[in-house]
């Protein structure tokens, strides 16, 4: 059946026989072919359905994925095999949408895909970037952005016909939708709704990925997270944002008007996760138009309440925004005495301030206004949701503790196992059926081969050949040579000062000083990273720029190089993290405790087989609870100790580098003269300067034990038999953090569908 389709249509669209037919002809054949069976697949039923809000979903390639979901992958490979044809190589093809940053973003397409395949009635909505967040590419050992297009003729984007007007200050704009099937496994099809503007052009785009960020009609949906470092910057943020939701909002009632919904009993109908501050305004901007629709104002701010649950994803300050009250009435006036009266409210009700919606300085704190008027607040791990509630929300928790529970963040096992390991799905069917593919926590099944040789060494050669793949991938697509018998050590995730590359860093200079001195390992070493960093973030950039001259240095010094390599991977993006995670035995996962809010790298990781070398922060909590303390390598500060350095301020990273000679070798290799002599000398200095003077997230604080725990890792990598039994121990327990479970318990608890 599927086979006659795929002749029919490459005969009907391109007068060719499947082998004569190019690959692209054949992506854009099974786009058609994919876009009609989703379409026909059941739709959600139920009287309620859930709106994901979020300005990011990191949806990554979609072809293989939508194949895996509509049970037809197997078949549409062995046919194209069969006619000469890759499957493997046509998703090549396949533009991936630039849609996310890091975790949030993926976060959020994991859920999608658990969404459709628990059956559940709910859709994403957000933005259509053309030009997504940037393309990093790497000149002179530095990051350099330029725009990441990724919408063809022929994509995923169907037009949805939609349309709706949001008013802004001094203009309107008329939105147009653009949708996305979401398919789930064996499951329903939902939406991602995209919403744009026709406006919006490129060709303001100058130099990298600067543009007029004053003309608001042809930038709006141009970029992800525009440069915000600048008033206009922050201005055009907050037109996204409000955009965003006003297009939301303006969606939602329209379908409540379409099933004849009365908008008095919207709660029982809808639920509105706010995935962190980003789509915030929708308070707000809801409560407007249930009044315009003739709704008391107290009655509207009621329903809204019992509508709207937010999520928060970090306790850093940064992302927890903050818009200036006048920036809010520069871009949308009419929300801003809606915004006043919720804030009045909560004046007349609390006398603490940390709870007020206005600070002292006019600034309106979005998560408090999610806390205040929405129904649930959820963490992203349990140690995160701890200190949610007993240190960054505490007086919020300490009102309104039943509003407060904890979703432990899940990956969808489609993705990042069925489709990003073959070999190990085949495995796992083999050993223990396929009901894990639809309750995880059957993988428990595996440990009952945990003495078993011949499957411990099927475990250790799927390792290596995923290691060979990630090699050929490499070179054939970066150039890049890595050696499939080393040892893979990967930390692959945003570049952030808390996330601690840096302290990676001082683990390579301290080995190739040690190979130097003439101590070589027992097998070489790749410590593979894969980063960006936010295009303003003057020391993430010092970091890569740090990472890729110790690479220059590495790869070129003969003593060094068959021993240890460094390589920096160009433009990090799901597509790699699908060809990195299975091939990884070391997941770095090394964040200040009490900084990574959960983590989904190391899920991904510990699924395909990785073991991780970890702080106790995020999920990595969790994974030790799991795994136990066998099957982990643990080490650092606890996040109460870290705490408390932060509360006395009493961590002095001059004083480890005064004091500790080791230290003191490793941080001053950055501006050796051989370092020097690679890289910029103003970056190395500033970095270096920045480490000993301020070094925020206490690099120097576990560098030591981090390197103990690393070179006990080494060691005991020798011992395969033991390392397979590690491997094996985390595949089996890695159920638990399948976003299925995730998803299932925030219906249970949050929506109720
Ligand atoms: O919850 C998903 C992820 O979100 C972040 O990426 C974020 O952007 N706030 C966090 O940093 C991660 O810890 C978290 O896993």
């Amino acid at each position: 059946m599927i086979r006659q389709k795929i002749e029919e249509i490459v005969k009907q669209k391109y007068n060719k026989g499947l082998r004569e037919a190019t690959n692209e002809e054949i992506y854009i054949t099974l786009l058609e072919i994919v876009k009609d069976m989703a379409e026909a697949a059941p739709r959600a039923e139920g009287k309620k359905k859930l709106y994901y809000i979020s300005a990011e979903f990191l949806i990554g390639k979609l072809l293989s994925n939508n194949l895996i979901n509509l049970g037809i992958y197997d078949e549409v490979s062995a046919f194209l095999e069969e006619n000469g044809k890759s499957l493997a190589a046509i998703e090549e093809i396949e533009p991936e949408p630039s849609l996310g940053n890091g975790g949030l973003g993926r976060l959020a397409a994991c859920f999608l895909d658990s969404i459709a395949t628990l059956g559940l009635a709910g859709d994403g909505i957000g933005l259509n970037y053309h030009m997504g967040l940037f393309k990093q590419l790497f000149d002179e050992n530095r990051q350099k952005e330029v725009p990441n297009p990724w919408i063809d003729s022929e994509s995923w984007l169907t037009d949805a016909g939609v349309s709706f007007e949001v008013p802004f200050r001094e203009f309107t704009l008329k939105s147009k939708l653009y949708d996305i099937d979401v398919t789930g496994y064996e499951g329903v099809t939902n939406k991602l709704h995209l919403f744009d503007v026709e406006t919006v052009d490129d060709s303001i785009i100058k130099e990298g990925i600067s543009f007029d960020k004053k003309d608001i009609a042809h930038n709006l949906t141009l970029f992800l997270y525009p440069d915000d470092s600048d008033k206009a910057g922050n201005l055009l943020r907050i037109y996204q944002q409000y955009f965003m939701v006003s297009n939301a909002a303006q969606y939602i009632l329209k379908e409540c008007d379409d099933k004849g919904i009365s908008l008095r009993n919207l709660h029982e109908h809808v639920a509105i996760q706010i995935n962190d501050t980003h789509p915030s305004m929708v308070i707000p901007e809801l409560i407007r138009l249930l009044v315009q629709r003739k709704i008391d104002f107290n009655e509207a701010v009621e329903i809204v309440q019992k509508t709207c649950a937010y999520t928060n994803h970090t306790i850093l300050a940064e992302a927890l925004e903050k818009w200036p009250l006048d920036y809010l009435e520069q871009v949308a006036p009419q929300i801003v005495p809606i915004i006043k009266e919720l804030d009045l409210r909560v004046k007349g009700r609390y006398q603490d301030e940390r709870v007020y919606i206005i600070d002292k300085d006019n600034r309106v704190h979005m998560a408090h206004m999610d806390i205040h008027y929405g129904y649930s607040v959820n963490g992203v791990a349990h140690l995160h949701t701890e200190i949610l509630k007993n240190e960054e929300l505490k007086p919020f928790y300490d009102i309104y503790p039943q509003k407060f529970n904890n979703k432990t963040n899940g990956i969808t096992f489609r993705r990042w196992l069925l489709h990003c390991n073959k070999e190990l799905t085949a495995m796992l069917d083999s050993l223990i059926g396929p009901d894990y593919r639809k309750d995880a926590g059957k993988l428990e099944g595996l440990l009952g081969y945990i003495e078993d040789e011949n499957v411990l060494r099927r475990l250790l050669e799927m390792k290596h050949v995923k290691k060979q793949e990630l090699a050929s991938y490499l070179k054939q697509t970066q150039g890049i040579d890595i050696n499939p018998d080393s040892i893979y050590d990967i930390q692959s995730k945003r570049l952030h000062e808390y996330k601690r590359q840096q302290m990676n860093t001082l683990y390579v200079i301290y080995k190739y000083l040690e190979i130097k001195s003439g101590k070589k390992p027992a097998r070489p070493i790749t410590v593979i990273f894969g980063a960006k960093a936010a295009p303003a973030y003057i020391i993430a950039k010092d970091i890569i720029h740090l990472v890729l001259c110790l690479q220059q240095l590495v790869q070129n010094d003969p003593d060094v190089a068959p021993y240890l390599n460094v390589v920096m991977v160009e433009n990090y993006n799901v597509t790699l993290a699908e060809k990195m995670m299975p091939a990884c035995d070391i997941s770095e996962q090394i964040s200040l405790a009490s900084k990574e809010a959960s983590g989904t790298g190391n899920m991904k990781f510990m699924l395909n087989g990785a073991v991780t070398l970890g702080t106790e922060d995020g999920a990595n909590v969790e994974i030790h609870q799991l795994v136990g303390d066998e099957n982990i390598y643990i080490f650092g500060k606890s996040s109460e100790e870290v705490i408390a350095h932060y509360r006395n301020s009493d961590y002095r990273a001059v004083d480890y580098y005064i004091e500790d000679d080791e230290i003191r070798r490793l941080v001053d290799f950055i501006i050796s003269p051989q370092m020097l002599r690679i890289g910029d000398p103003y970056l190395l200095l500033e970095l270096h300067a920045e480490l000993i003077r301020k070094d925020w997230f206490m690099t120097l604080l576990d560098v030591k034990e981090y390197i103990q725990k690393k070179e006990q890792m080494f060691a005991d990598y020798e011992n395969r038999t033991e390392w397979a039994k590690k491997m094996l121990v985390n595949i089996a327990k890695a159920g638990y953090f399948s976003s299925d479970r995730t998803i299932a318990e925030y219906n249970r608890d949050i929506w109720k569908l």
